[in-house]
């Protein structure tokens, strides 16, 4: 733009913190973005690029890239870059989204850099177990290309001051434990929240979970080996480090408390194995933790290290993000440090079939519904409601559930069917579902409730209104 004053990126870095007033370049721009910070979505993740350009982080986050975000970026120019300086800090970057694995086409992505999709809901049903090809994805970063050959599992214990490495074949040495579980992301359903008043996060429909049946090597035998066992720590969290990382080389990261990795009924396993074959590149391969029970964001895929800590992960993913707050806390009032991080998840269910606005059939009075429907924790699904009359009367439906589900350590989801009567000679229908856990927890009926500025948590009765032809 004309009129602004000329910087090179030197100018640029001399203002790397908040007492030197934050800089970024973009393109030809040079931004002043210190009042911004406070205001940014991604949180002070934005800092990493302080003094430097953001091409590189708006390459890894490809939300960035649009008209809005860029009109807003504007109003904090404060001048121009000089013209041998465009492009220089991208010249000798190859597009990290260069190695991604191929996907099966019926995953319709939310974004593709990083990529997330999920299965359409007809398919999600057809089986208790989710087949590799068709289960969520969810990556914050590009997918690090991991040699199974070279690959290296750190373990420490910050306080032991002990070390410990572990190649893939040292743990195929442990015992084999295989665990039906399902993952499920804090932002499944965030699409109907958002009904209620816009959220910040991924539009997920209600697919955002799938059931697998992971097999690895116990964490609390790993730990045991190197001395961790209850009682004899002072630990309190074991933290998780990806091998994705960011422009900065941070991790990603996160971390669980320390009683559920060294419970043995916890089945917290160091998986390298999806549905009996290797785990897909997309989930984690060739090592990934799972963590039953709890959030898919702790179930860290890529595992590259494992720190037995007095201290949660400091990552942004374990203090900025995956929270719950009250419905009236904005992005103006919010602090992160006020929740606890999401852990085990709450009791959920959704229709799969039929979908929202579908004409269905009706037989003897009656339609056919189904769905999923889980808890977190390992609490088992004892029962689901079903409604076609917005959730005035209800009806249980027949459940089925994995092999062996029994609280607490029921960590695979149900799936249910009810043939449910519809109102006579009405020509519409809303059919509602909750499910109910063994701890007799149910769902809140409505979005107004639970709203949340991030759009997690969202269990709220799934609704679906159809047409019914007759
Ligand atoms: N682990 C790493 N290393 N990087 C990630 O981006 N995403 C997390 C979790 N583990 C993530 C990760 C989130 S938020 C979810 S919901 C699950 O992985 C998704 O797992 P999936 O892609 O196998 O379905
Ligand atoms: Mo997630």
């Amino acid at each position: 733009r004309k009129g602004l004053p000329e910087y090179n990126l030197d100018d640029v870095s001399k203002h790397g913190t908040m007492q030197d007033r934050v800089w970024v370049s973009y393109r030809h721009g040079v931004y002043d973005i210190t009042d911004f910070i406070a205001e940014h979505p991604g949180g002070d993740k934005i800092l990493m690029g302080a003094g430097g350009s953001v091409e590189p982080f708006w390459t890894l986050y490809a939300v960035h890239k649009n008209d809005h975000v860029l009109d807003m970026f504007e109003k904090y120019r404060i001048g121009n870059l000089a013209a041998d300086d465009v492009g220089a800090s991208v010249k000798n970057m190859s597009d990290p989204y260069g190695n991604e694995p191929r996907r099966h086409i019926a995953l319709k992505p939310s974004s593709k850099k990083p990529f997330n999709a999920e299965p359409p809901l007809a398919l999600l049903v057809d089986s208790l177990i989710t087949p590799n090809e068709l289960f969520y994805v969810r990556n914050h970063l590009p997918v690090p290309e991991v040699d199974a050959s070279t690959y290296e599992l750190e373990v420490c214990d910050e306080e032991l001051q002990k070390e410990k490495v572990f190649t893939l074949k040292d743990l195929k040495k442990y015992p084999k434990h295989t665990v039906t579980a399902t993952i499920m992301c804090a932002g499944n359903r965030r699409s109907e929240m958002t009904q209620v008043k816009p959220v910040k996060g991924l539009s997920w429909g209600q697919a955002a979970i799938g059931n697998a049946t992971w097999s690895g090597a116990r964490l609390c035998d790993v730990l045991r080996d190197l001395g961790i066992t209850d009682g004899k720590t002072d630990a309190l969290h074991i933290q998780f480090e990806g091998l994705d990382t960011d422009p900065a080389h941070m991790p990603y990261g996160a971390s669980i408390p320390i009683e559920k990795a060294l419970d043995p009924h916890g089945d917290v396993i160091l998986a390298y194995e999806m549905n009996g074959e290797p785990i897909p590149r997309d989930h984690g391969y060739p090592i990934r933790v799972i963590v039953p029970g709890v959030v898919g964001a702790r179930n860290v895929k890529w595992l590259g290290r494992i720190v037995v800590s007095k201290d949660e992960s400091d990552s942004h993913w374990q203090q900025n993000d995956y929270k719950g707050f009250a419905p009236s806390v904005d992005w103006d009032t919010v602090d992160f440090k006020k929740s606890p991080a999401i852990q085990e998840l709450p009791v959920i269910s959704a229709i799969c079939e039929p979908l929202e606005g579908q004409t269905v059939g009706v037989k003897n009075g009656k339609v056919n519904v189904k769905g999923y429907a889980w808890s977190g924790g390992g609490r088992k699904i004892v029962r689901v409601d079903v409604s076609s009359d917005g959730g005035k009367n209800w009806q249980a439906a027949d459940v089925l559930e994995c092999d062996g589900a029994r609280h607490p350590q029921a960590w695979g989801w149900s799936i249910w069917k009810a043939e449910i009567p519809v109102p006579k000679s009405k020509l519409e229908a809303q059919l509602c579902a909750k499910a109910v856990d063994s701890q007799y927890n149910t769902q809140p009926e409505n979005f107004e409730n639970i709203w949340n500025l991030r759009g997690v948590l969202a269990n709220a009765y799934h609704r679906v209104n159809i047409k019914l032809a007759r």
